[in-house]
């Protein structure tokens, strides 16, 4: 079999497409009834696991069942979302703020579920925006977007959010260096006035975030990360590329040094410094966004942050020597193998932590960058992956001794041993994978029983769409020696990174209804006979409950072009699975989609007199139909008094 693939990425050399010969793992292709008993699940049944895809530029996060690969939600975080209003309504547009004003949109990349002792917990997902930087936290018991920090002094949030061996912190470094603190500097003064920043997220007991210490860093592009865990806890691992520090034409010029580096940060060193008062205050303007407990969301504005430099506090950061423009990091089950996936290397480089440690106390060093420490690569090497595939990527683990390394340019998975670091099997992905997921795969303890290859290309895989095409994720079957191809499924947005976890984990702690009685929205309406309509100056409030099958109140007159009409609506339902929706013509937010027991609220500005409808959205029972209601819009000064209908 000979396939070409897709050469997307930006190399050096002159190559414009790679023929590469399939590489015979002997997986079936298409129709495969064994492969399909695998995956089914009979309809009623549940899925064994929730597997949570990063929508990439859609800015919001895909939420699957695994083997079935059937979408189950789409979580709406940094995007308005029109399917609920999440960002529209006026209890949830706090949540975009940032320093940079409101911003409706972003880029999420790596979701990352909480972890104790090194094992997810299913209490939270964080995941990172690399645009407009900032880190959200989703709280897997309603699978809404409950608070999203951003994080000053850095330019793409790419090394974000992977968390530590029990969320101690979630992890932000900057993919693109800047002038830090920003400045206005010629652009080729790069080496110079450009720094990188690596932050660190404090998550307190209850989830809530705070940004702990920055570490000031030299000015390379940061892109990814990963926490040590068991003997190496209280590290993490950043990888660099660029220390050419090229400024133009990246895809050249940050491809010159045969070695880039991962920067290993001792964050309890870090914590130490910054106890000793060694970290400066900063002025650091940055948006802190959560729900209150009226569940409504509010934005903090925050100033300053501490930062630690390594020249201030030594024993902080070191740089391990890493071929060649590394993208993906990744540290093994055991703690103690830190795997580096070089886009541009020929071999997948695998780091000892206790040859690293070894080699700091011995100060086996090659030379020092502002501060830093680089040690010899030789001194730190636990083996080195021969023919991995070309464009080594992502790895993740099995927990039974084996590694699973992504090649983009080759689009294949590579199996290969911790022991031998031989390559004992390999399957191709269709087409151009990026990272890949084994669920729990970057935890002590994976569920080693899939491999999911998220791909960047899917060309002739399913019917086609146009000049846009799905991305996808593969199910692969590594239970035994062979990788087996399942089961393929289109993903929304790109899937850049996937995390999974056992279904068990949260699917009896869901919640169900927003109890009527804790409901403490200031401008809830939380029995029919409260229904009510006030004027104040030009604003109208419309205090408005909803439920099976009726709004009340549900003709409302004496509103007035050019008012501001707000409706606060009260879904009065306490069963599971009964929201009502509602809209009204000409609205130019989304709908609002109200859970059992929520409040929320939408503005309408009425530019013409008529008389206008309102109805619910949501197929809600058997005379939802029914469910509308009028408002009459008058002219500005009319004397028609504002009236409603009372029950
Ligand atoms: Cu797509 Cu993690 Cu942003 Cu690699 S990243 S592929
Ligand atoms: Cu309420 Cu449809």
């Amino acid at each position: 079999m000979i396939r070409t693939t897709k050469f997307a990425m930006g190399l050096a050399a002159g190559v414009v497409t790679l023929l590469v010969a399939g590489c015979g793992g002997g997986t079936p292709i298409g129709g495969n009834g064994d492969a399909a008993s695998a995956v089914y699940v009979a309809p009623g049944d549940y899925d064994e696991f929730y597997f949570f895809t990063s929508g990439g530029f859609s800015g919001h996060l895909g939420v699957y069942g695994l083997p079935s690969g059937r979408l189950l939600k789409q979580v709406p975080i940094f995007s308005q979302w029109a399917e609920n209003g999440w960002g529209y309504s006026e209890e949830t547009k706090a949540m975009l703020e940032t320093s940079y004003g409101f911003v409706p949109w972003g880029d999420s990349h790596h979701p990352q579920l909480s972890q104790t002792d090194g094992v997810i917990d299913g209490r939270w997902l964080f995941i990172n925006e690399n645009n407009t930087p900032r880190i959200a936290r989703i709280d897997l018991t309603t699978f809404e977007t409950v608070e999203i920090i951003e994080i000053p002094h850095s330019a793409g949030n790419h090394a974000s959010p992977f968390v530590t061996q029990n969320t101690e912190y979630t992890v932000a470094a900057t993919r693109f260096s800047v002038p830090t603190p920003q400045a206005d500097v010629p652009i080729d003064s790069y080496k110079e006035n450009f720094s990188g920043m690596l932050s660190f997220v404090k998550v307190a007991d209850n989830g809530r975030m705070s940004i702990a210490f920055q570490i000031l860093v030299p000015g390379y592009n940061y892109d990814l990360s990963h926490s040590g865990k068991g003997p190496s806890h209280g590290w993490s691992f950043f990888t660099s590329y660029n220390t050419e520090q090229a400024n133009t034409l990246l895809e050249v010029n940050a491809s010159q040094n045969d070695k880039d580096y991962i920067a290993a940060v001792n964050w309890m060193r870090a914590e130490e410094c910054v106890a000793n008062g060694q970290g400066e205050q900063w002025t650091s303007n940055y948006v802190h966004n959560y729900f209150n407990d009226q569940h409504i969301a509010v934005s903090d504005m925050e100033n300053g942050t501490t930062v630690i430099t390594p020249a201030t506090c030594s024993d902080m950061v070191y740089y391990l020597p890493t071929p060649k423009s590394p993208h993906g990091v990744n540290v093994d089950p055991s703690g103690l193998l830190i795997v580096a996936g070089g886009k541009l290397a020929a071999v997948v480089t695998v780091h000892s932590f206790t040859k690293m440690i070894e080699a700091i106390e011995n100060e086996d060093f090659i030379g020092e960058v502002e501060g830093i420490p680089i040690l010899r690569y030789e001194s730190i090497l636990a083996g080195e992956v021969e023919n991995p595939g070309l464009g080594p990527l992502h790895t993740e683990f099995d927990g039974r001794g084996y590694a699973y390394t992504s090649a983009f340019i080759s689009s294949e998975i590579v199996k290969w041993s911790l022991e031998t670091f031989e390559v004992v099997d390999r399957i191709p992905a269709y087409y151009s994978i990026g990272h890949l997921s084994i669920p729990g795969g970057d935890t002590r303890e994976p569920w080693g029983k899939w491999v999911i290859a998220l791909n960047k290309t899917t060309k002739d895989r399913y019917l086609p769409t146009g000049p846009e095409l799905t991305h996808s994720a593969q199910l692969i079957d590594i239970s035994g020696d062979k990788m087996r191809l399942l089961l393929e499924f289109p993903t929304v947005g790109e899937p850049h990174y996937a995390q999974a976890l056992p279904a068990s984990l949260i699917k009896d702690k869901q919640v169900r209804i927003y109890p009527l009685d804790e409901n403490h929205h200031p401008r809830a309406t939380k029995t029919e006979a409260d229904a009510r309509v006030e004027r104040e100056g030009r604003n109208v409030r419309v205090y408005m409950t909803a439920i099976r099958t009726h709004f009340m109140p549900d003709n409302i007159e004496g509103v007035q072009v050019g008012d501001s009409v707000f409706f606060h609506v009260t879904n009065l339902e306490q069963d599971w699975d009964v929201p009502h929706g509602f809209a009204i013509t000409g609205a130019n937010t989304s709908e609002l989609l109200l859970m059992p027991g929520e409040t929320r609220t939408m503005v309408w500005l009425p530019t013409r007199i008529g008389v206008y409808p309102f109805y619910c959205t949501d197929f809600c029972s058997a005379l939802h139909q029914e469910m509308q209601g009028y408002v009459r819009v008058s002219p500005r000064g009319s004397s028609v008094p504002i009236s409603f209908n009372t029950p």
